[in-house]
């Protein structure tokens, strides 16, 4: 049956109103005339959606006729953003659908601020995650994105009383216009119980789980469409269900709280999100999500190679499955499970096609952010998996021995299973061991991964391991985000900039001219006058859009140090108080990010940071010469009204912690320079740049462990630097709040033990904030700086990130660019 074209997917204006009050009308039964604004919203949504499901049918039917090797992205987050707009300019529709509104009297900007964002992942990883399919569409190879559609997602993030408040993610309230539930697409997923022996006909022993419960996974598919492209990405979400909705027998018997115990059990499953920038904590139900999804996903796979009419022992030339971190590592032992056990392939035939199929990426070095889950929580949730994991590990042990006899230490190491006390299966070590590839997400991480974390293992497979340095979309966080800019890029590099990133080089030569650098700052100043209104709007705090604006926005963690840029503000403020004449140029501090509700000194550090707006923006000495705002709920959605409108981009991790970071190239694109550590994706931005527009300081990776070992003691950094003991002094001197022991916590933490170093790199940092305000008081000299950083950013385009992992990891082709 062809696919035919209809009014559900014209582009013509008549074409366009129609599907809309079609959809009003006919799919929510509404009376146009009595219809809200959500109403409105929903109707464009689902017209928006017909255009897009159109697509991605169309390219699902060509990539099974071409038998093509299809990507699967295992992710137990996705940050997909607001869909609407992105989709509108994917397709070209925005001026039309813009005005077909208009029309009916209808605002489309109204109806884009509608949309509730599925905040189905954490942070960096999450977004990436969503960053990597939109690019896949993009450069056309076809793909899913298999995930967890949880009900409830990150919290929301209010700021009551100065304090961090979480509340529930209730994205699903107002309908999801976007998914479409398959009922058909159901997979059984086994728990608990034990496994036995058994023979088939064939005789070979064989073994079988037999489980103490059964869940049932039900796909929900939402389409990612591309930019300027027929491809079209599937994001497929799996949601637990009981398999039975209640237990009868009980229900009959008048034992309703057991009758529905399952139930409730079963469903909560894909309930919530759980933070990951916490410690890792061996919480079995998380386990459980990870198994579920993959699970799901992997039988689903089969499913669909099946419907090729290829056989089990082809999985890995139709599939290549990429594992986000060691979330989803499990699916080693699980694919695994099914080739052997269901579909009866032998051990070695099975592990071939494993170890072709999956390939790993690393998001952390951190030790405390490495998975490792108790031997008997998954012998009693996955029995079957535990016995595959110790014949994977027996034979793998045989081959190191052999690589390095009576080397037991190396062994112990290598180790699936870690026995240096209460026994855990390490999940890094079995997705390093189940992959053909792997990779950290930046020059400087992939480097210390092989140095560090995964050392034994790159001296086993150094030919495993690779670098794919991040990037991000410029769809949504340039061109949808800062459509200003949009306009004055596609002047100069071709409508097409978005689709062809390192066109952006083409902006070189303008830096030299002044009246482009006019455009250039009064694009700038017209989306910081856009986010000081915001900022009013969420805070009540007013801010000069014409001072310079410094932002930080990304989780808050000790790490990423946040209160490293406090400890600056504050500096700023004492000198100010002192010597009111002071040549500092006027500076909006803006911060931004989610604290992991049960991580102390993270909430503090928000709670420092509203403490020092509270006292610095009513001090009439300062005049409003320096303000500091907290942004609340930072989001995928906020991030798109903040990044456009950074003047200074605060990348200040100690160096070799932060694998990548993403916030750094968003922020960079969009024309900010940065201050910044030699870290994760900084090393290579800063090349990318040019030194002279990147605000360097601070102790390098190869210093760090230096320092540390060499008995680091921060608190003699604190006795020898008089204006570090003030500020410090000043953390608790009363003058920040009336109660003196809100940061004592913090203050002890710096001043006896200060993990992240904060002390030692204080006077670096200060010293390039300096560097700061004497460019920006030169404005040609900053204007043509921050030029410079869109134009030379163009590698960080996510779909150059994509094309190395076609090329160099999956194996499948891409799109050639257009000329
Ligand atoms: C987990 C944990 C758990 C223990 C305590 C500290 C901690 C800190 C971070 C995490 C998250 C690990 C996974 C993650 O989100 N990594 C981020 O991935 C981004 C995409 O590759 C990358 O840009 C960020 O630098 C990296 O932190």
């Amino acid at each position: 049956i062809p696919i035919s074209d209809s009014i559900r997917t014209g582009i013509g204006a008549d074409d366009l109103r129609q599907a809309f009050l079609d959809n009003l009308v006919c799919a929510l039964g509404r009376l146009p005339a009595y219809s809200t604004r959500h109403d409105h919203y929903l109707a464009l949504a689902m017209t928006v959606r017909d255009h897009v499901m159109r697509r991605g049918v169309r390219c699902f039917e060509k990539g099974d006729n071409l038998l093509v090797r299809r990507v699967a992205y295992f992710s137990a987050e996705f940050l997909p953003g607001p869909h609407l707009g992105n989709h509108l300019l994917n397709l070209g529709l925005t001026e039309s659908i813009r005005k077909m509104l208009d029309g009916l009297g209808i605002n489309l900007d109204d109806l884009l601020a509608e949309e509730e964002e599925p905040g189905l992942g954490n942070g960096g990883l999450g977004r990436l995650a969503s960053c990597y399919l939109d690019s896949l569409a993009t450069v056309g190879v076809q793909s899913v994105g298999y995930g967890i559609r949880y009900e409830f997602g990150i919290f929301d993030q209010t700021i009551r009383d100065g304090w961090q408040i979480q509340g529930t993610d209730k994205w699903l309230h107002g309908g999801n216009p976007w998914e479409v539930h398959r009922p058909g697409a159901v997979q059984d997923v086994m728990f608990g119980g034990h496994t036995e022996p058994w023979q088939d006909e064939s005789d070979s022993p064989r073994k079988r789980w037999v489980p103490s419960i059964v869940i049932r996974g039900e796909a929900y598919d939402t389409p990612i469409s591309g930019y300027d492209s027929d491809t079209c990405a599937l994001m497929r979400l799996w949601k637990a269900e009981a398999v039975e909705s209640f237990d009868f027998s009980a229900f009959n018997h008048g034992d309703y709280d057991r009758a529905v115990e399952q139930k409730v059990a079963s469903e909560n499953l894909s309930k919530v999100l759980y933070p990951n920038d916490e410690l890792h904590r061996g919480k079995e139900l998380r386990l459980k999500q990870q198994y579920f999804f993959t699970c799901c996903a992997l039988q689903d796979m089969l499913r669909i190679l099946s419907l090729r009419g290829a056989p089990p022992e082809s999985f890995h030339s139709n599939w290549a499955v990429q594992l986000n971190d060691t979330h989803p590592a499990i699916a080693v032992a699980e694919l695994m499970r099914l080739l052997v056990d269901q579909h009866g392939l032998g051990w070695d035939v099975a592990w071939k096609v494993t170890r072709s199929t999956f390939s790993y990426t690393n998001h952390t070095l951190l030790p405390e952010a490495l998975e490792r889950w108790p031997v008997d929580m998954i012998g009693g949730l996955l029995p079957r998996h535990l016995e595959i994991i110790y014949e994977i590990n027996a034979r793998f042990l045989d081959e190191v021995r052999a690589a390095f006899p009576g080397d037991d230490e190396r062994l112990a190491r290598l180790s699936l299973i870690d026995e240096s006390g209460p026994r855990y299966v390490r999940m890094a070590n079995l997705a390093c061991v189940g992959s053909q590839t792997v990779n950290g997400v930046a020059e400087l991480h992939s480097k210390l991964l092989r140095q560090t974390v995964l050392a034994d293992f790159a001296a086993l497979w150094p030919e495993k391991f690779t670098n794919v340095t991040n990037g991000v979309t410029p769809r949504r966080f340039v061109a949808l985000a800062n459509p200003g800019l949009g306009k004055l890029l596609a002047k100069v590099a071709g409508k097409n900039w978005p689709g062809d990133l390192e066109k952006l080089h083409k902006l070189e030569p303008h830096a030299e001219d002044p009246a482009f650098r006019q455009e250039w700052r009064e694009v700038k100043l017209s989306n910081k006058r856009h986010l000081a209104s915001l900022i009013a709007e969420r805070t009540g705090i007013e801010v000069d859009p014409t001072s310079l604006f410094d932002v930080q926005v990304k989780r808050i963690h000790e790490y990423k140090r946040q209160h490293l840029n406090l400890l600056h503000v504050l500096t700023l403020y004492l000198r100010l108080k002192k010597d009111p004449k002071a040549e500092v140029p006027a500076r909006t501090f803006i911060f931004g990010g989610k604290a992991a509700p049960g991580y102390f000194l993270a909430k503090r550090i928000i709670r420092l940071a509203t403490a020092a707006g509270e006292l610095i923006n009513h001090d009439r000495d300062i005049a409003g010469r320096i303000k500091v705002v907290f942004f609340p709920d930072f989001n995928v959605r906020n991030g798109q009204s903040i990044y456009p409108a950074v003047d200074l981009s605060e990348q200040i991790s100690l160096a070799g912690m932060e694998a990548s970071g993403t916030g750094n190239m968003k922020m960079s694109l969009n024309g900010a320079l940065t201050i910044g550590t030699l870290d994760g994706a900084n090393v290579e931005i800063r090349e990318a740049v040019g030194e002279e527009n990147f605000f360097l300081f601070g102790l390098n990776a190869a210093e760090v462990p230096a320092l540390k070992h060499g008995g680091y003691r921060p608190r003699d950094r604190y006795e020898s630097d008089p204006l570090l003991r003030e500020v410090i002094d000043f953390l608790t001197s009363g003058a920040l709040g009336e109660d003196r022991d809100l940061f004592q916590p913090l203050v002890d933490n710096l001043l006896y033990h200060d993990p992240y170093l904060l002390l030692a790199d204080y006077r670096g940092y200060l010293n390039a904030q300096q560097r700061v305000s004497e460019l920006w008081m030169d404005p040609e000299a900053w204007t043509r700086a921050s030029i410079l950083n869109t134009a030379r950013m163009g590698r960080f385009s996510s779909d150059r990130s994509i094309r190395d992992y076609c090329q160099r990891v999956w194996k499948v082709n891409v799109k050639k660019l257009k000329k």
